[in-house]
């Protein structure tokens, strides 16, 4: 397989992660085609990612494929792919709403949609979930303005707000059919708002849940806990065999310590992100919503608005959520919504180590 010598690419930071961002039409169609050839754009597999666009980390690994949508629901369709830092591996299993917050602008970027006099709005239909988002952002001049003065936990400094609302979701919230569920010898909820995520208190695991990201990320005996409750949750979720993939997320919850909803550790799956994702954090406040689950009894819900504060490592995102409780069957999410900002950081050519250079 060898693929362009070089294809046009912008980076962009989205939210709280990093990725390359790509036309559909300036990658092979073909699937294995296509990945072989991204994971020589972002120097895969290798720990440090020193020969390609990638960050080392799974937040910063990250590719958006972008196309205009043949749904007349939406203007543009935008595939996830996660590349692995030290597997050649790329999995488009799961959806990436950090990712998403740079998706409207890279669409007006390239042409794909025009932009108002003011702000512009998206509609981007996520190809790896089958949800819709519409994401709205400064386009002051008919071009994107990237500055502004908000401000988002995990990012230094502020940027233009990139307001994205998710619709009612169609897919189950419990996809197990159940408030709780046993994993690993321990209550569980798993839950589904756009990202499959089995939510866990962290004092069933002998931890606190404010513990710093090393620590957890040392830790075996929980690593070893967390990969026996996962494995299950995955099979009850009907997700299968879950060894090798990137979803469902762990979240530890405790009680909040700093004014919000609940305080959360994120394990995606193996490492612990720095914060936590967007549609991570839409699953853990559908689930803090749900009377019963394990996590509705940690939380500090407020009195009234759609409006939940989730706590993570380096801050806190704000979340709007709602869910209906449906006289049969069990209950859906009817609107989700969050601010995150973007950001493009190079618009050029990127040039993948050639198949030859020493990769088998
Ligand atoms: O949950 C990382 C991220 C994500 C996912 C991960 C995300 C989301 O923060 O919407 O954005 O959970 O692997 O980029």
């Amino acid at each position: 397989m060898s693929g362009p010598a070089e294809i046009r690419c912008m980076l962009m930071r989205g939210g709280t992660s990093k990725g390359a961002y790509f036309l559909a039409d300036d990658l092979p169609t073909e699937a294995t085609a296509r990945d072989e050839l991204l994971l020589r754009v972002m120097g895969s597999p290798d720990p440090r990612q020193i020969d390609g666009l990638g960050g080392a980390h799974p937040l910063t690994s990250k590719v958006a494929v972008v196309s205009p949508s043949a749904d007349p629901e939406a203007d543009v369709d935008y595939l996830f792919l996660q590349v692995a830092v030290d597997k050649a591996e790329v999995s488009d299993r799961q959806n990436c709403g950090n990712l998403l917050a740079g998706v409207g602008p890279f669409a007006v970027e390239r042409g794909l949609v025009a932009a108002g006099s003011s702000e512009t709005s998206v509609r981007i239909r996520m190809v790896n979930s089958g949800d819709f988002a519409t994401a709205t952002f400064p386009t002051p001049d008919g071009r994107v303005d990237y500055s502004g003065d908000t401000r988002i936990s995990g990012v230094p400094g502020s940027a233009a707000a990139v307001v994205i609302e998710f619709p009612p979701r169609v897919g189950e919230l419990l996809p197990t059919g159940n408030v709780r569920d046993t994993a690993g010898g321990i209550e569980v909820t798993c839950v589904d708002n756009g990202m499959p995520t089995v939510l866990i208190p962290a004092e069933a695991l002998d931890v606190t849940g404010e513990e710093d990201l090393d620590d957890l990320e040392s830790n075996r005996q929980l690593g070893a806990r967390l990969n026996e409750i996962r494995l299950v949750a995955g099979q009850l979720m009907g997700l299968g065999d879950v060894t090798d993939t990137t979803v469902p997320k762990l979240t530890l919850l405790s009680p909040p310590r700093h004014g919000g909803a609940v305080s959360t550790r994120t394990f995606i799956p193996a490492r612990v992100h720095t914060s936590i994702g967007v549609l991570g954090a839409a699953s853990v406040a559908a689930g803090l919503r749900i009377e019963g689950s394990v996590a509705h009894g940690i939380a500090a819900l407020p009195e009234e608005g759609d409006r939940l504060r989730i706590e993570h490592p380096s801050g806190f995102t704000d979340i709007e959520s709602s869910i209906d409780h449906a006289p049969e069957g069990g209950p859906k999410a009817r609107r989700t919504a969050v601010v995150r900002t973007a950001r493009k950081i190079i618009d050029g050519t990127v040039f993948p180590v050639p198949p030859t250079g020493g990769r088998s």
